[in-house]
């Protein structure tokens, strides 16, 4: 089988395995996981942040920083195809108790004047908006990378009407790689920055939310919270240190196995949107019919947006891998 799913399928190296059996570990609850302690360092400084706190997943890392933006009452306002919307189980309202505002936006940008509208005056009848959540790169709308200057002014304009700014940057070392353009300056703009180590970065586990020392602080008590206060989470932590220390700029070889795809299936028939990065939109009219015939022929596809199946390289498939999917995909074109 052929899983182009997610890259979140990937399974850990032998390389990497080995670093996280012999990492040190401590118990991180205590703060004394020196790999933890270390991971968390690290992917401050990577990011231009005073400051990065572990944990379990990117759902989790996001969640920390909707509760650190928002009080219990208030809105957040985010891209109406966010994960952090649609794909986080109802989280905010949840674990936070806030109500979220979804805004439009071609490929995840979200206009400044789309955010300006969406912010009434001061009324009692109205939840307080407090949080702007970004999302970069844009997972719905195809992987798109969030450009720097419209990232910058749509921050600008949450500043000036009073709210702060949260990244899930899930993906932003794709969005880094592909612009050419190093992470931090996109994280320039947030208060509060998720990434994951488990998506095209290869790690089994593991996600960081980066800010300023005294929002990483507080972090640490909502992580309790949320139930992700780990023990010897350096087992884990050392494949995701490893995974930011060795797989970032590799990240190029899937954007070209996503572009090669993308081609290999256009020529085989279907509708195509141009990958920006690893993620491929495939138009479907039936996308279940089209995951079940691409499975029967040894391929491993799932959903994208509504009516459209997404198709993600990752390093667990190369350009090989990337020729025989076209070729199944050309099979199940030539049978409909
Ligand atoms: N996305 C998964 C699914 O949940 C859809 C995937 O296969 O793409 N932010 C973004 C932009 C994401 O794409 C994801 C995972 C997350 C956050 C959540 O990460 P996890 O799965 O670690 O909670």
């Amino acid at each position: 089988m052929i899983d182009l799913r997610s890259d979140t399928v990937t399974k850990p190296s032998e390389e990497m395995r080995r670093a996280m059996a012999e990492a040190p570990v401590g118990d991180d609850v205590y703060g004394e996981d020196p790999t933890v302690n270390r991971i968390e360092e690290y992917v401050a400084d990577l990011l231009g942040k005073e400051a990065a706190i572990y944990g379990p997943s990117g759902t989790m890392t996001n969640q920390i920083g909707v509760h650190l933006g928002t009080r219990r009452g208030e809105e957040i306002l985010l891209h109406e195809q966010s994960h952090i919307f649609n794909y986080e189980a109802g989280a905010p309202a949840l674990l936070s108790g806030v109500q979220s505002r979804p805004l439009p936006g071609e490929g995840g940008v979200i206009p400044p004047d789309a955010l300006r509208a969406a912010v009434g005056p001061e009324n009692d009848h109205f939840a307080p908006p407090s949080l702007l959540c970004l999302e970069n790169t844009h997972n719905a709308a195809g992987g798109t990378v969030y450009p720097l200057d419209e990232f910058a002014a749509v921050a600008a304009s949450a500043r000036e009407l009073g709210l702060g700014v949260h990244l899930d940057g899930a993906r932003l070392f794709n969005a880094a790689v592909a612009a050419g353009v190093p992470a931090r300056e996109w994280c320039r703009h947030a208060d509060t920055v998720s990434v994951c180590s488990s998506k095209g970065l290869g790690a089994p586990v593991g996600s960081l939310l980066a800010g300023d020392e005294a929002a990483i602080r507080r972090a640490r008590r909502v992580r309790k919270a949320f139930g992700g206060g780990m023990r010897q989470a350096g087992t884990i932590a050392a494949g995701s240190l490893f995974a930011f220390e060795r797989n970032i700029e590799r990240l190029e070889e899937d954007h070209d196995n996503a572009r090669a795809l993308a081609e290999g299936l256009l020529e085989a028939g279907y509708e195509v949107e141009a990958p920006e990065t690893n993620l491929v939109l495939v138009k479907a009219d039936d996308e279940d019919a089209f995951i079940e015939a691409l499975a029967r022929e040894g391929v491993l596809a799932g959903h994208g947006k509504r009516g459209y199946v997404r198709f993600v390289t990752h390093l667990d498939v190369g350009a090989e891998g990337v020729e025989r999917a076209v070729e199944a995909a050309a099979r199940v074109f030539a049978k409909a």
